[in-house]
């Protein structure tokens, strides 16, 4: 059986990924349409070798027809247009963080809690969870089941395509200005200078001190793991990298996990790669993550400064694993299973 699916905001970083990944694991799709703002419409994107012709959202008044849609232009479009995809009959796989909190709608890791799926039938949503939760989730998931995770501590070096086209712009304009000797532009995306800085700073700061992708990765990784009792905080910070992002993550576990069993755990973990010997440089490193569809995993040690706990270094794509490769993941069960 073949499907007819959407892409919604088809001509952003992620978008653009989605119609990468479709192709890559040959999606079987029948008909593909895809959505951007009025300033795109008519642009050509390719997809098996065809061309196909941008459609503006705000001019579509109906999604009849469509069997599945794949968002990923912001959160209000998704406010705005997942109902509608869903009143016509359409399967929402929504990457913004709109709906992700919502207990009707599923926040779905594949890895992790894929028969959480089930619960489109709610709103015909599904949420798909923000980047750095999904490759911290997919790590740990095999190290919880095993010692049962008690905290988290997190913190992130996440690159700019996290925050979009405009975003990975911004970063070369600055490193071309510095490079040329002449003013960088002022930054625009990003809320600093990004170029040769780190910027503790992604989306908006929320009254407790906390930004909302701090947020972000203590919530979702609660409702991914169905486990309100784990304990995490988060510090997330914008480095000037293109793709990937890396992790610093340490748990402390109610079962002692050793290293030599966190490397067995991991190695048989689905969507896992341990790249960890040191002797010979070997570590996960963004630079080689990205374009790929794995998470990463290196630098596992003991944490001596308590009885059970773990020190990890994760790397993944943002743009893959961390969006694009997980949603269409979440189209291959609900295809699979359900529709
Ligand atoms: P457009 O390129 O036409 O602005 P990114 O996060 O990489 O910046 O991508 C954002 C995506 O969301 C783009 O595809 C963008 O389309 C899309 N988008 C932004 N505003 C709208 C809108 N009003 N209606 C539909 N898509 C939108
Ligand atoms: C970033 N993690 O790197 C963000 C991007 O909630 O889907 C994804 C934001 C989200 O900027």
């Amino acid at each position: 059986k073949e499907y007819n699916v959407a892409i919604v905001g088809a001509t952003g970083a992620v978008g653009r990924m989605m119609l990468t990944v479709l192709e890559e694991r040959n999606f079987p799709v029948k008909n593909l349409k895809l959505f951007a703002s009025p300033k795109s419409k008519g642009l050509k994107l390719p997809f098996k070798g065809e061309e196909i012709e941008v459609e503006a959202l705000e001019e579509t008044k109906s999604f009849k027809g469509l069997d599945i849609a794949l968002f990923s232009a912001g959160a209000q479009r998704s406010l705005d247009y997942a109902p509608l995809f869903a009143k016509d009959g359409v399967v929402v796989i929504d990457n913004s963080s709109a709906w992700r909190m919502d207990p009707e709608v599923p926040l779905v890791v594949p890895e992790v809690n894929p028969h959480a799926v089930a619960g489109y039938k709610n709103k015909g949503i599904i949420a798909n969870p923000n980047c750095s939760t999904i490759q911290m989730v997919v790590a740990l998931k095999p190290l919880h089941d095993y010692g049962k995770i008690k905290r988290i501590i997190v913190s992130t070096y996440q690159s700019v395509s996290g925050a979009g086209q405009k975003a990975i712009n911004e970063l070369e304009a600055q490193v071309k200005a510095w490079c040329e000797g002449t003013p960088m532009p002022p930054p625009k995306y990003i809320p600093q200078i990004i170029a040769f800085n780190c910027v503790p700073h992604i989306d908006v700061f929320l009254p407790n001190g906390y930004t909302k992708e701090e947020i972000k990765m203590i919530e979702e990784t609660k409702k991914i793991m169905e486990d309100p009792n784990i304990k995490v905080t988060a510090t997330t910070v914008r480095v000037p990298v293109f793709y990937g992002h890396a992790e610093s993550i340490n748990i402390e576990t109610e079962r002692k996990i050793t290293v030599e069993k966190a490397k067995e755990l991991l190695e048989k973990a689905p969507g896992v790669i341990v790249l960890d010997n040191p002797n010979e440089k070997l570590y996960p490193l963004q630079i080689e993550v990205a374009g790929r569809d794995e998470v990463f995993v290196g630098r596992i040690r003991e944490d001596f400064s308590i009885e059970n706990g773990l020190n990890l270094w994760v790397v993944a794509d943002n743009l893959r694993k961390g969006a694009a490769t997980n949603a269409v993941q979440i189209a291959e069960i609900l295809i699979q299973n359900y529709l």
